[in-house]
């Protein structure tokens, strides 16, 4: 691993690590020019150099692993799990070091960037011993001497490309499970996070993964090696393909993979609401909608779109939330201040850009803008913002009232630290807004009311669902995805994902030594000649 002194002023925080692609188990250069991975809390520190991958670099790493799947796929599963377990070893034993990475690359907090990597550790932990089942069946025949079995088969070269939200829990749902399976994988890590993308390949090399089983692509996602990875797909490259990102890039790549016959994993955008009835408890409810809304600066996709006030508690709930808003949130740099802010900046300033688009469509529509609407900066920063924020793209925390369905602001994700409050009169009008957007990722309800929750529960168009928790959070062993604009039905995580990376492989074995007909010769048995006459009852 090489590493070079950072800038002057940041050398304090870290080194400078020189990256590289990973094909075929070695470390390679691309074939264009090398770009900074800089720090979304200080853009002064360089965290990593990587390069800026072309066509041929993602052909290679393709060739590489379609190389390493026959191995990959006779090495005994018990044995891939077990090398599986090695990497959770490895990022345990490492989680300290790894999180720091996460919050200088991409500003999470030092108990989210943990949390993160625990997610990664708790999806080994899984699969180490699902190498142990990745069970199949045995099926009697309906035939004398005669066995059916099933069997899971992988699929082969597996192309992902991942957001820099999660760079290591979200790209570990899809690696781990898919090499498990006896797949080999491609992939391409976000631009805004391949420090930590290289440093996870580490992990994994460490632990034994053969050369070319897991490979990385770095670079840019449009016109960059994210492109030439999707243009991979109609040239038969890939047998399976997953994503994690926007809807927009998830429809180009189910198109590509409808051609090829191919189902990818998609996990895609969100708007996710949360209802909070008259009877909720209030406090619990605010703590999860500060949380959902404004955690991580709203950058995940499972963060708080739409807050649905039953009218009742509406003014009530609005006047704590602003307190809490003014007394718990605290934000700016965690490297220097750590847990004791909240959040810190968006990963990038084209996030921030993105970010500050909606603001026009919100003011355009009459949604009343009751907090935020810029950057932090020298001349605006109040007591809760601490730290040098001068070198990243810090967000004021947005809170819009008196939004409809109908708006711009309840029916796109905005993916930064906002939330629109909605007040209901009634249940009926809470789950018609709950299921108004043509998204339906995560989904929440406080209320202590069963009949409500049952309901709630039955009816709301979601992937994911908590009742009296925040939108967010969701444990790395239940299955992660969504309905609508939110993905294609696929799902991620837990015992599920499996149906992802493998396909069902149906064998019959006949010992009877010579041709059975099933359905043609199958002895079905006979009605006596004399059948009971129920007709005397
Ligand atoms: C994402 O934002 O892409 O449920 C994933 C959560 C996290 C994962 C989010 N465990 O919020």
């Amino acid at each position: 691993m090489f590493l070079k002194p950072n800038h002057p002023d940041v050398q304090d925080v870290g080194k400078t690590l020189i990256g590289f692609n990973w094909i075929g188990g070695r470390e390679l250069e691309g074939d264009k020019a090398l770009f900074d991975a800089r720090s979304a809390v200080d853009n002064r520190d360089v965290v990593g150099l990587f390069p800026e991958s072309g066509p041929k670099d993602v052909e290679r790493a393709v060739k590489a692993a379609r190389d390493a799947f026959e191995p990959w796929k006779n090495t005994p599963a018990p044995i891939r799990g077990a090398i599986i377990g090695r990497i959770g070893r490895i990022l345990e034993d490492q989680k300290e070091k790894l999180a720091a990475i996460i919050t200088r690359e991409i500003g999470k907090t030092p108990r989210e960037a943990l949390g993160e990597i625990q997610e990664a550790i708790d999806t080994c932990q899984f699969f180490q011993s699902e190498g142990r089942r990745l069970y199949g069946q045995t099926v009697p025949s309906e035939m004398r001497r005669k066995e059916l079995f099933t069997y899971r088969r992988p699929l082969g070269v597996v192309g992902m490309i991942t957001a820099g939200n999660f760079p290591v829990a979200v790209p570990s749902w899809k690696i781990i499970p898919a090499i498990l399976c006896g797949n080999t994988v491609v992939w391409k890590p976000s631009e805004d996070a391949p420090t930590i993308a290289y440093l996870f390949m580490r992990a994994m090399i460490d632990a034994g993964v053969p050369p070319g089983v897991v490979n990385t692509v770095n670079g840019k996602g449009a016109n960059g090696a994210g492109q030439y990875m999707i243009e991979g797909i109609d040239k038969g490259h890939f047998q399976k393909f997953s994503f994690t990102g926007s809807t927009a890039v998830g429809r180009l790549i189910g198109e590509a993979c409808g051609r090829q016959l191919q189902i990818p994993s998609l996990e895609l955008g969100g708007k996710n609401p949360m209802i909070v009835m008259e009877d909720a408890d209030l406090e619990n409810a605010v703590t999860g909608a500060l949380w959902a809304a404004y955690g991580t600066a709203g950058q995940r996709c499972t963060s708080l779109g739409n807050l649905i006030l039953h009218k009742p508690i509406a003014e009530k709930f609005k006047t704590l939330f602003q307190e809490a808003m003014q007394n718990k949130l605290l934000m700016g740099n965690p490297v220097e201040h750590g847990d004791d802010v909240v959040y810190g900046p968006m990963m990038n300033a084209r996030f921030g850009e993105r970010f500050m688009e909606h603001f026009k469509h919100g003011k355009q529509d009459g949604a009343k803008l009751l907090s935020g609407g810029a950057k932090w900066d020298e001349a605006n920063r109040d007591a809760r913002v601490l730290g040098h924020i001068g070198n990243g793209t810090y967000m004021q925390p947005a809170l819009w009232d008196n939004v409809t369905k109908g708006m711009w602001l309840f029916q796109n994700e905005t993916f930064g630290p906002t939330v629109n409050l909605v007040t209901v009169n009634d249940f009926e009008e809470a789950m018609a807004c709950a299921n108004g957007t043509p998204y339906g990722l995560s989904s929440s309800l406080y209320s202590e009311n069963r009949q409500w929750v049952e309901e709630f529960k039955n009816r709301i168009s979601a992937g994911m669902s908590s009742i009296n928790n925040s939108t967010t959070g969701a444990e790395a062993h239940l299955p992660f995805g969504g309905n609508g604009w939110s993905g294609n039905g696929t799902r991620e995580s837990g015992i599920w994902v499996v149906d992802a990376y493998t396909r069902w492989h149906a064998i019959n074995e006949d010992a009877s030594g010579r041709l059975q007909l099933a359905q043609i010769e199958t002895d079905y048995g006979k009605a006596p000649a004399k059948p009971t006459d129920w007709g005397q009852l």
